[in-house]
């Protein structure tokens, strides 16, 4: 089993998304494993975004992200974290299929409502540097094996 990290953004909050970001994912049949609501600070948001130091958008990006409260996750299950990438669309929403949540549910990159890790190794990272041990809750998914053979 993978686990990968998910972020409801601060637009995606704000816009009362949080609801049917995570209905997705239980519907898909992920399994919640951590969750927390907070707002990040830009010292936070800049480690997290540390690839992305280079590029022009990055200090508004951090800026932006840490203006107000996030919803953060773990979930885990098979393939979860190239799974929750294609579920999420393409960076750019404008660019995302309907039926992904970015083409569904938005319209500009700078306000694309969720985060997703895009590499195993990154989903790692970012739920190292998101969550402490003690905040991940261990049970079984009584229907587990209604989703894998
Ligand atoms: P993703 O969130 O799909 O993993 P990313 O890691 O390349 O995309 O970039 C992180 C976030 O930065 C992205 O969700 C929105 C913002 N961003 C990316 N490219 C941008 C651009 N060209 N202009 C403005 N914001 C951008
Ligand atoms: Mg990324």
């Amino acid at each position: 089993m993978e686990r990968t990290f998910v972020a409801v953004k601060p637009d995606g909050v704000q816009r009362g998304l949080c609801g049917e970001i995570i209905k997705r994912f239980e519907h898909r049949g992920f399994k919640l494993v951590a969750a927390k609501f907070l707002q990040a600070s830009e010292e936070h948001m800049k480690k997290h975004y540390l690839d992305l130091k280079d590029m022009p958008f990055y200090a508004g990006l951090c800026k932006y992200m840490s203006s107000g409260p996030v919803f953060a996750m773990v979930w885990e299950g098979q393939d979860i974290v190239k799974l929750t990438r294609m579920m999420l669309g393409e960076t750019n929403p404008a660019e995302s299929k309907p039926g992904s949540i970015r083409g569904d549910l938005c319209i500009n990159i700078g306000r694309n409502i969720i985060h997703g890790s895009d590499t195993l190794q990154n989903a790692k990272t970012e739920i190292d540097l998101w969550f402490k041990a003690e905040e991940f809750v261990n049970y079984e998914q009584v229907f587990k094996p209604f989703l894998y053979e």
